[in-house]
């Protein structure tokens, strides 16, 4: 556990006074909390972040991207007749007007309010969660659509930048420097006979084929919020890799967390698989809201990108487990193997339903 940070935490501007405060375990990077206050108004909760700047070096540049993303989703959901205070993130700013916090150690801290009345999901409990997180991130893809990607800092380069997943993965099996690679034999050779496989996106962006948006980068199953009443897909959550991308990494990390049959770090490998009612279901979500937006690659690609994705998932954690667990935090010895082997069962499963996949895309491609 985390200790409390007191010292942080009447800097921000809460409303009212703070009644309780938690950690939250959620996420692999950042340091989360959830802060209650009360007031006359009522009881508040705001969710407090510390910033990891092993992982985020830049992290004015990040929170530039965040203020700027939040602030035009904000006026794109008010013209939508929606209400922005649920459908994205609201930052909390600091008591002398900042944005963020910057301590004297030079840590960096910011603040959200809590959305109430939805909440993220850890288990995929049915298609429809599916169907409608899906429907979230491909909205956030559209509403984004004309969002001006030029004013974007790039805040980690090459961040699914494949073929230099590759060659950062061979390194650390070359390197072995934890002597692990004898444990995980098997999945190293699954990873390296892949290795002439991960050009093809990167490739066609450079070629101007595959066209460059602002994406999320990160849109785990479990970073949506669905609504406890509706059951739609209220706000897309962690807004720390939105930078220019493509839509295929989008959809295909989804699929890596939504279409997946047991957790990302599942121990037995048996109950890891791809299912195609999941991954039916995310396609129709996602494609009802961005159709109208991907050029026909991007909506041919889909699967292609599902590929990617999950296997340079792979290629991070297991990169991880030997170079000793320094960048995906853990709770418990071999956890980032456990989540390279579900990857890469992903994979091959995916490898096997290939054709399956493709002709779901098309069948709802041929709908819009
Ligand atoms: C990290 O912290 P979290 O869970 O949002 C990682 C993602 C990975 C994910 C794997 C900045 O995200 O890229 O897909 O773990 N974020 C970063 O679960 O590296
Ligand atoms: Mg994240």
């Amino acid at each position: 556990m985390l200790p409390i940070p007191t010292q942080i935490i009447p800097q921000f501007s809460f409303d009212g006074s703070v009644a309780d405060v938690r950690q939250c375990q959620i996420g692999h990077i950042n340091d989360t909390f959830v802060v209650q206050t009360q007031s006359a108004r009522g009881p508040r909760r705001y969710i407090l972040q510390r910033i990891n700047q092993r992982v985020f070096r830049q992290p004015d540049a990040l929170m530039a991207n965040i203020v700027q993303v939040t602030e035009f989703l904000r006026r794109k959901i008010e013209s939508e007749g929606g209400d922005p205070q649920r459908e994205t993130l609201t930052l909390i700013p600091t008591k002398a007007g900042s944005p963020y916090l910057v301590t004297p150690d030079g840590d960096y801290w910011r603040a959200y309010l809590f959305i109430e009345g939805a909440r993220a999901y850890q288990q995929v409990e049915s298609p429809e969660h599916l169907y409608q997180a899906a429907r979230a991130f491909g909205r956030f893809l559209r509403r984004l659509d004309d969002f001006p990607a030029e004013d974007m800092h790039i805040t980690i380069p090459d961040f699914h930048h494949t073929p230099k997943r590759f060659q950062a993965f061979v390194q650390a099996v070359d390197a072995d420097a934890h002597n692990r690679a004898h444990e995980a034999r098997d999945l190293i050779d699954f990873a390296l006979a892949r290795g002439d496989k991960t050009g093809a996106i990167v490739q066609a962006l450079d070629a101007g084929e595959l066209p460059l948006r602002v994406t999320h980068n990160d849109t785990k199953f479990d970073n949506v919020l669905i609504d406890d009443v509706s059951g739609e897909g209220v706000c897309v959550l962690d807004l720390d890799t939105v930078m220019p991308g493509s839509a295929l990494y989008d959809f295909g990390d989804f699929v890596r967390t939504g279409a997946n049959t047991a957790a990302e770090d599942e121990p037995d490998p048996a109950r890891v698989s791809l299912s195609l009612d999941y991954f039916d279901a995310i396609v129709r979500g996602f494609l009802q809201e961005t159709a109208g937006a991907l050029t026909p690659r991007e909506t041919a690609w889909l699967p292609l990108g599902a590929w990617m994705i999950i296997y340079e998932q792979g290629l991070r954690f297991l990169g991880d487990y030997l170079n000793g667990d320094v960048y995906y935090r853990i709770h418990r010895p071999r956890q980032n193997l456990d989540r390279a082997r579900t990857q890469f069962k992903l994979v091959a499963d995916l490898e096997e339903k290939e054709e399956a996949a493709a002709r779901i895309v098309e069948r709802y491609a041929a709908r819009r």
